[in-house]
């Protein structure tokens, strides 16, 4: 019990999140933990291969099919200066601004709030000619958590997203195909400190992210128009949600 909450204390003196009396908590918390030490591995080791480069952006894949379908995962690296991890995370968990960078969705839904940090979405996605419409399902989490490497305590955060079932919504409904997905976004806010004990401005801050996703297209589609879909839509995204969160956070005061 002292272990479990450990792990899901937000902070010093946070609340532990009201995700956790909910039926869904112990896969939520068992995958997002997953997910965080899974995201601070490095890339030097297990195969991966750098498939896009651009500026301080790096992102890598390792080829993968399960049943002839390709479910390459796919780890991103970057250094985002002007904007916290709690700024970057903020951007990528809500839903009221996910319309704003997010390319592949034609449709958002939330189907159940499970608590302020955790939501269950039901997103149509945009098609991809010959290949069938898909959709997903899945619960998004996000949490501070404490870094007990870093000494100087310099705070993670964390949004976890992962397919799950609801009878409501069942998948393969004969419009969609399902597809299922984990991915997660994981943030550390660096501060260069300013001389004389000034203020903290936003160019003092530098966000490092790791972006991990491995998404099952869930039925068959062409392997090469998968890989060239990855290809093309990972840096978009990546790109256009970071501009995006700049350009949010600029005239605001720093979230930390
Ligand atoms: O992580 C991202 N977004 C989050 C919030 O939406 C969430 C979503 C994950 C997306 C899961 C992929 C769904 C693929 C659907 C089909 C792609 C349509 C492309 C339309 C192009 C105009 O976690 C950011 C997601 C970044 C983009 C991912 C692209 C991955 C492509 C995977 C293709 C798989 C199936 C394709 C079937 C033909």
């Amino acid at each position: 019990k002292q272990q479990q909450q450990q792990q899901i204390v937000a902070g010093p003196g946070k609340a532990l999140s009201k995700a956790c009396q909910h039926r869904l908590w112990p896969e939520i918390d068992r995958i997002s933990m997953e997910q965080l030490r899974y995201a601070r591995l490095g890339v030097g080791e297990g195969g991966w291969q750098l498939f896009a480069e651009d500026g301080e952006m790096k992102m890598y894949k390792r080829e993968e099919e399960v049943n002839g379908m390709v479910v390459d995962p796919l780890k991103a690296c970057h250094m985002v200066r002007g904007v916290t991890g709690h700024e970057m995370c903020h951007y990528f968990f809500s839903p009221d601004v996910r319309m704003d960078w997010e390319t592949t969705v034609e449709q958002m839904t939330v189907i159940e709030t499970i608590a302020e940090d955790t939501l269950v979405f039901l997103q149509v996605h945009k098609r991809i000619w010959p290949a069938s419409q898909r959709d997903s399902l899945f619960w998004s989490h996000m949490r501070q958590v404490p870094d007990h490497n870093d000494r100087d305590g310099h705070d993670i955060w964390i949004v976890c997203n992962h397919s799950t079932e609801n009878p409501d919504f069942p998948s393969n409904n004969g419009k969609f195909v399902r597809v299922t997905l984990t991915v997660c976004l994981v943030c550390q806010t660096f501060i260069d400190p300013p001389k004389d004990g000034a203020q903290i401005v936003r160019d003092n801050i530098t966000c490092k992210i790791t972006y991990c996703s491995v998404v099952n297209p869930g039925g068959w589609a062409p392997a090469s128009v998968l890989r060239a879909v990855y290809k093309r839509e990972y840096p978009k995204f990546l790109k256009r949600f970071t501009a995006y969160v700049i350009d949010q956070c600029k005239e605001k005061p720093i979230m930390f």
